[in-house]
């Protein structure tokens, strides 16, 4: 059940932190310090708390093993799910102090990149809520994602320390720390056995962040592992020369967990991310082993209490871990471990991109960790037996599946091969998971491989981003629908209530005029709340397109210095989006639209009928304001190249018209809201393997469409960059030279019909509006809820 907040503990709390900062009176309190009080207060007051009593029904704990936790503030996104907020906002009223103030001195958390980290934030909220036991385990970076700015254009990265160290809902329990072994040699013993000396160990401590269900007084650790030096200082190794060894090759504990590696669908092959993942997932198996013992359970019976969930395949070294763990502390033979094991990990596949896929140079998995490459060895022995019964001498088949190839360990078929289930994202990534990717498994295991479609949490993403919608929600439905995201199917009838629709515009339009005020202040840009505001939102990559997005920028700016007095609704065109350091097209394609937003927004012709604005450091809070404020959301993905996408849930909610490819979890939302209410427009999967099959050739395109040719040349000719010819060229090189391998050309001219459309249609408010209603009433199944509930019953609790 819900617990209460005693305001008089909270206010004696809250004292105790500003008499420990050494003032005299809670207003002389800094607006950060604000933050820091009521934070650490309220975390005190929720760890007060008494735990509520275990349900009775034995279900299966779940680990959510993933490298990113992209959980975004918490303190606001706390205080909803606890129900405290008023009662919170009143006491500081009460000392002259207005917490959505307070709420925003707090830096994001920023331990993820994107989609994928953002998922496992939504999905740990969501097992709170639903009564999922669970456990997420993750790194403690010191750093998180970098903090972007622009200079004349162009992407600068700045470290983004987000001040673990003082981060006020953070508990240290030192009894939790774990020894984790690196490095060193192989022998054998009298037995045969296989014995590993490492060379060097650092320690794991376990920074647990509350995770907190949405009013049922839920509360579960997300747990952060920080590495630190062993101490006492090691003397045997010290001795062996082991240590100095590990110093000269410049592995300290300080640096492990320093940085999030800021690659989103790409796989670097760095020895130190290979380290921390071997870290985190060390430290999570030995975490579940010990709560396990410790409740007194066998460790044959572990895959009957525990499921270890991973989150993509950054932990997929857990598997040898476990199985290492059996073997050789358990002693345990190997069908034993195996059975175990292989019960216990399911994997989540998050990509279908190749360069994605992780693959783990066999050298530096030898050296860093030679029980686990020797242990990876035997599991691909083993398995090739059974490779051999189905397709006997069938070496093509073989070299495709094999886990260890070419010298390479390939996490993605150890997977697979060591997992009961394999799941992808949304349905037809699911479907093109087994047709594309693993075929061969799918006939070696049919069912082992599900959908489950992703989600988001209606907590953050409509009742704390979105305060003025759902409190429309709640006093129309007037009933609980935070956690019963169906419920929303009530509002298809105001879709034709004049009064309701009046009412969700104002709250549209209020939320433009919010978003425009943070655009004026970080920015100095004006935008006009009354033009359609459309926005894509996510990490840069060529696949998703935002430069198919500008040259429908640029094909308005075209028509409209060709025939100044064109009639067009006015449209502010906005971007979020950060690209990896050292992805430089994704860098040149920033570039160009910051190029092309200067030219046009200063450009006296346009008359502010188009705007162009790139919002700098886009993270979670950004996206909070930015989501509520959308007329349009992009998502325009290559066909087949998208696994799902959860932003595009986010925006539908919340009132935004898709303009969409055939992709990822687009299809659904399709099939959910109707197609009369998305803009759907571009080649399908199989459109877009047969134009590959046939030769696509880009050149032909802008051949025959001389308006597009037209624009293309004012991004080759300097027209937009002063006079710099090879300023794009990066991006051209990729869509012309290069072949355009996504798809850019071939999907410009339906892209542009689509959004004539959406010209069209807003000049109907009417109608608009209640295409919007109709989209938030019908996204309910995109609940995380919903997620959790299909995971759990097709993989964490279904009988096996
Ligand atoms: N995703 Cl493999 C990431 O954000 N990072 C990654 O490294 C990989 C996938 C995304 C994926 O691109 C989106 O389509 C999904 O919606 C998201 O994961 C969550 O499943």
């Amino acid at each position: 059940m819900q617990v209460t907040l005693d305001k008089t503990q909270f206010l004696a709390a809250l004292k105790r932190q500003w008499q420990g900062f050494g003032l005299q009176q809670a207003k002389d309190m800094t607006p950060h310090q604000w933050w820091q009080a009521t934070s650490a207060a309220l975390s005190e007051q929720l760890s007060a708390q008494p735990a509520p009593k275990a349900t009775k029904q034995p279900q299966r704990h779940v680990n959510y093993i993933s490298m990113e936790f992209l959980i975004g503030r918490l303190t606001a996104n706390n205080l909803i799910n606890l129900g405290w907020y008023e009662t919170v906002n009143l006491a500081l009223k009460e000392q002259g102090v207005e917490l959505a103030d307070v709420l925003e001195q707090e830096t994001d958390p920023a331990l993820g990149n994107g989609g994928l980290g953002r998922l496992a934030a939504c999905f740990l909220d969501s097992m709170a809520t639903v009564g999922q036991p669970a456990t997420g385990y993750g790194l403690n970076y010191q750093y998180g994602l970098f903090r972007q700015s622009f200079s004349e254009g162009k992407q600068q990265e700045a470290p983004d320390n987000w001040h673990r160290e003082s981060y006020p809902w953070f508990s240290h329990n030192s009894s939790l720390s774990v020894d984790v072994a690196f490095g060193g040699k192989l022998t054998r013993n009298e037995n045969g056995e296989e014995q590993w000396h490492p060379a060097f160990s650092l320690r794991g401590e376990a920074w647990d962040l509350p995770v907190v269900g949405y009013k049922n007084g839920v509360t579960q650790p997300l747990r952060l592992w920080q590495a630190t030096d062993v101490h006492p200082f090691d003397l045997t190794l010290f001795n062996d020369g082991e240590f100095l060894k590990a110093e000269q090759k410049g592995i300290d504990a300080a640096k492990l967990t320093k940085v999030l590696y800021p690659n989103d669908n790409h796989d670097a092959g760095k020895r130190l991310r290979l380290m921390q993942q071997y870290f985190q997932c060390a430290c999570s198996v030995g975490d579940i082993l010990r709560r396990h013992h410790f409740l007194g359970r066998k460790i044959e019976d572990l895959p009957k209490f525990e499921v270890i969930q991973l989150n993509d395949t950054h932990p997929t070294i857990a598997i040898p871990e476990l199985l290492r763990i059996l073997l050789d502390e358990h002693q345990l033979d190997w069908d034993a471990a195996w059975a175990i094991t292989s019960q216990t990990f399911a994997y989540t596949n998050h990509t279908l991109m190749p360069e994605a896929l992780e693959c783990w140079d066999e050298k530096l998995v030898r050296s860093l960790l030679p029980r686990h490459f020797s242990l990876i060895k035997a599991i691909n022995t083993r398995f090739k037996k059974v490779v051999e019964k189905q397709w006997p001498g069938d070496k093509a088949v073989w070299e495709k599946l094999s886990v260890h190839q070419n010298k390479q360990v390939r996490m993605a078929n150890l997977c697979v091969v060591s997992g009961f289930a394999v799941n992808g994202v949304a349905a037809l990534h699911s479907e093109l998971v087994v047709k594309d990717l693993f075929p061969e498994y799918h006939q070696l295991w049919p069912n082992k491989f599900h959908n489950v479609t992703n989600g988001i949490t209606p907590r953050r993403w409509l009742k704390q981003c979105n305060p003025a919608l759902s409190a429309l929600i709640d006093d129309t439905l007037k009933t609980e629908w935070v956690n019963d995201l169906d419920a929303l199917k009530g509002l298809e009838s105001f879709a034709d209530d004049k009064k309701f629709r009046q009412r969700y515009q104002t709250i549209k339009r209020e939320n433009k005029i919010k978003l425009a005020h943070y655009v004026k202040s970080v920015m100095g840009l004006t935008l006009n709340p009354d033009a359609i505001f459309d926005v894509q939102i996510k990490r840069l990559h060529e696949y998703k397109r935002q430069h198919l997005n500008l040259l429908h920028i640029l094909s308005l700016y075209r028509q409209l210095r060709d025939n100044p007095e064109m009639d067009m609704v006015p449209r502010v065109f906005l971007f979020g989006a950060k690209a990896a350091p050292g992805y430089y097209l994704a860098k040149n394609i920033i570039y160009a639209i910051n190029k092309v937003a200067e030219k046009v927004n200063n450009d006296p012709l346009v008359r502010d009928r188009i705007k162009v604005v790139f919002i700098p450091d886009y993270r979670v809070s950004v996206a909070e304001l930015m989501i509520p404020a959308a007329d349009v959301s992009e998502q325009i993905s290559t066909a087949g190249k998208e696994a799902s996408g959860t932003g595009n849930m986010k925006l539908a909610l919340n009132g935004a018209l898709t303009v969409g490819t055939l992709d990822g979890a687009n299809v659904e939302i399709a099939e959910e809201v109707g197609e009369d209410n998305i803009f759907i427009f571009g080649n399908t999967v199989d459109q877009v393997k047969a134009l590959q099959a046939k030769g696509y050739d880009p050149l032909k395109i802008r051949k025959k469409d001389k308006h597009l040719d037209k624009i293309l040349k004012e991004l080759e000719n300097g027209f937009f960059s002063d006079g710099d010819k090879q300023a794009f060229s990066l991006m051209l090189d990729s869509l012309l030279g290069g072949g355009d391998p996504y798809l850019v050309l071939a999907d410009f001219a339906d892209y542009c019909a689509a959004q004539q459309k959406v010209d069209v249609l807003y000049r109907d408010q009417e109608d608009w509006t209640r295409k919007t209603i109709l989209n938030t009433a019908r996204v309910g199944m995109f609940s995380s809820d919903r997620s959790i509930r299909d995971y759990q019953q097709r993989i964490w609790q279904a009988k096996r």
